[in-house]
């Protein structure tokens, strides 16, 4: 196997043997050959588009294999080898319509194309259609670098689509860009223009998701989050899916279970129609990484709706539940939806009745709920406070958390930083620093959450309509700096729609993707000023200059 899509891939460079996240041999090669299937797919849904053939069924499959290759999404190698399977009958099928309507097919198509092969041998498959097929270094790269942005999208537009927003404009991009791939004429000034493209796609799938989310729930507005627990037995449900939620809500009103959220659902807390429910009673613990320890205390079941899933340890294994794209083997799943009914959470919640009270981690509240729409509602007070001073800059410091030591020097550079500036943060990054005392500022805190990774896109609002009020041509000129954290592939799409919409020096850590080569690294530090993170003291000294 080789994989080297996250931030924590073995020695910064890639997993051979086994992957950091736990991900076996079997299902990195399947991955693999899921990718290359679609890929194949793509080839023929290009062509569709083009005679104007319409395959909602098939901007679906590709939508959601990719979001099941995301990093700690799906460990089941089952999982994998039917949808690969069910990926090569699309292929035929979807061939077979572009001929129906006089399409034709072009001779010495790519093998992804054309392949075919029995289950039991899709591993040997696998073994020479992974990421080291391409073998020169930078198209590799920039290959990789879409692919994952692509992934990034994916998962948005999963999220979207859920809450019954689609756009077609986004699913041919994702199906354009895979096809482009398999293109070996396309020279590195091509593909880095492919990844320029996808940046502006992550935008547009950020604010659809913003626009459903929205819409379906309310605008985030500032709420105070409990930390702590009460004595009832709970589920702890994690991810990022927001229907999920709002359907376990409902089937758990009056039936004497809580729900807590963990890791990326924190933000849920923050929407005016999740406020009604009165068993939603808070955040249980911090990012998705200390769930090894925060779900044994946790005591009920857990309910995993999105990525990111640690290979579950066998004292809690049997209360953890997955849904959707997330799989574990031997791990319980709630099926999907069918004919408009909602989930159906009956053995969660029976479950939960049969399990003690969650066992109490801390005590307290957090705050946020600082989308773009309250920060413009509060908007006169952050004017004025630019201007006389109190705030001297702005620190976006969006993205993930992760397990590695290195990234204490995030909560390290939050405590560090002047008291006269204020962090923008969204993503599990914030569980670095989101439980200090940091402080306010004439009554505006200083760290503000706008809400989960893909609520980034309310951060470049917020930048956007401050650049407008100060009355600034250029996003850079405003008292604003970026400290990213990444960890999987929706930040690599959060990165690529920064870079899209102008912003420039944005600093990424706490390492470089494994996945850039030397080349790839000097285009974007030579055209975009990103840079890695150094000392705490001496990245402080830079921002502030
Ligand atoms: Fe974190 Fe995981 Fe949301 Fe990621 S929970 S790491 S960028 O999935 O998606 O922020
Ligand atoms: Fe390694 Fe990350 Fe890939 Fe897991 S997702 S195998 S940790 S590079």
């Amino acid at each position: 196997m080789f994989c080297y899509q996250c931030q924590e891939t073995a020695k910064g460079t890639g997993c051979t043997i086994k992957g950091v996240c736990g991900k076996p041999e079997d299902v990195a090669k399947l991955q693999d050959l899921l990718i290359y299937t679609l890929k194949g797919i793509a080839v023929y849904a290009v062509k569709a588009r083009e005679l104007h053939l319409e395959r909602k069924d098939v901007d679906k499959f590709i939508m959601e294999s990719l979001f099941s290759t995301i990093t700690n999404a799906n460990f089941d190698s089952s999982r994998f080898v039917e949808r690969i399977q069910d990926g090569l009958k699309l292929r035929e099928d979807l061939k077979q319509a572009v001929l129906e309507v006089g399409g034709s097919i072009p001779a010495n198509l790519h093998d992804a194309v054309t392949w075919t092969a029995p289950a039991e041998e899709f591993e040997a498959k696998a073994a020479h259609v992974g990421v080291l097929a391409t073998e020169n270094e930078d198209v590799r790269s920039l290959r990789e670098l879409l692919t994952y942005g692509l992934k990034g999208i994916a998962a948005y537009a999963e999220h979207a689509y859920t809450l019954e927003y689609k756009e077609p404009g986004i699913f041919a991009f994702i199906e354009k860009a895979l096809a482009s791939t398999l293109d070996d004429t396309l020279v590195v000034g091509d593909l880095v223009a492919l990844v320029l493209e996808a940046g502006k796609y992550g935008v547009d799938v950020m604010a659809l998701l913003d626009k459903a989310n929205t819409t379906s729930y309310g605008n985030p507005e500032l709420t105070k989050v409990n930390i702590g627990v009460r004595n009832n037995p709970a589920i702890l449900i994690s991810g990022h899916d927001l229907k999920d939620l709002e359907e376990l809500l409902i089937q758990t009103q009056g039936s004497g279970v809580d729900v807590y959220t963990h890791g990326e659902m924190l933000p849920a807390h923050y929407y005016p129609a999740f406020k009604k429910y009165d068993n939603f009673v808070g955040n249980y613990g911090n990012a998705w990484h200390k769930q090894v320890t925060e779900f044994e205390s946790f005591n009920g079941p857990i309910f995993l709706t999105t990525n990111c899933l640690v290979p579950p340890k066998d004292s809690y294994k049997d209360r953890v539940y997955t849904t959707g794209v997330v799989g574990f083997e031997g791990v319980k799943h709630i099926a999907d939806r069918a004919d408009g009914k909602p989930k159906d959470f009956a053995a969660l919640i029976a479950h939960a009745k049969n399990c003690p009270a969650p066992t109490e981690i801390e005590k307290g509240e957090i705050i946020g709920g600082f989308a773009h729409n309250q920060v413009m509602a509060l908007a006169d007070k952050v004017v004025e406070a630019v201007k006389t001073g109190a705030i001297k800059r702005f620190f976006v410091m969006a993205g993930c958390d992760g397990r590695m030591k290195s990234r204490n020097y995030y909560a390290e550079f939050a405590q560090a930083l002047p008291k006269d500036t204020v962090i923008l943060t969204a993503g599990c990054a914030k569980y670095q620093y989101n439980k200090l005392d940091l402080g306010d500022i004439g009554g505006i805190p200083r760290v503000l959450d706008a809400g989960q990774c893909n609520d980034s896109y309310s951060l470049a609002v917020i930048a956007l309509k401050l650049k407008e009020v100060f009355g600034l041509e250029d996003i850079n000129q405003l008292p604003l700096s970026f400290n990213i954290a990444w960890y999987e592939q929706k930040a690599v799409i959060v990165l690529l729609a920064l870079l899209h919409l102008g912003v420039k020096n944005i600093h990424l850590g706490p390492t470089l993707p494994g996945f850039l080569s030397p080349n790839v690294v000097n285009v974007l530090v030579e055209n975009f000023g990103i840079a890695g993170i150094s000392s705490v003291e001496e990245d402080i000294k830079l921002f502030m200059a």
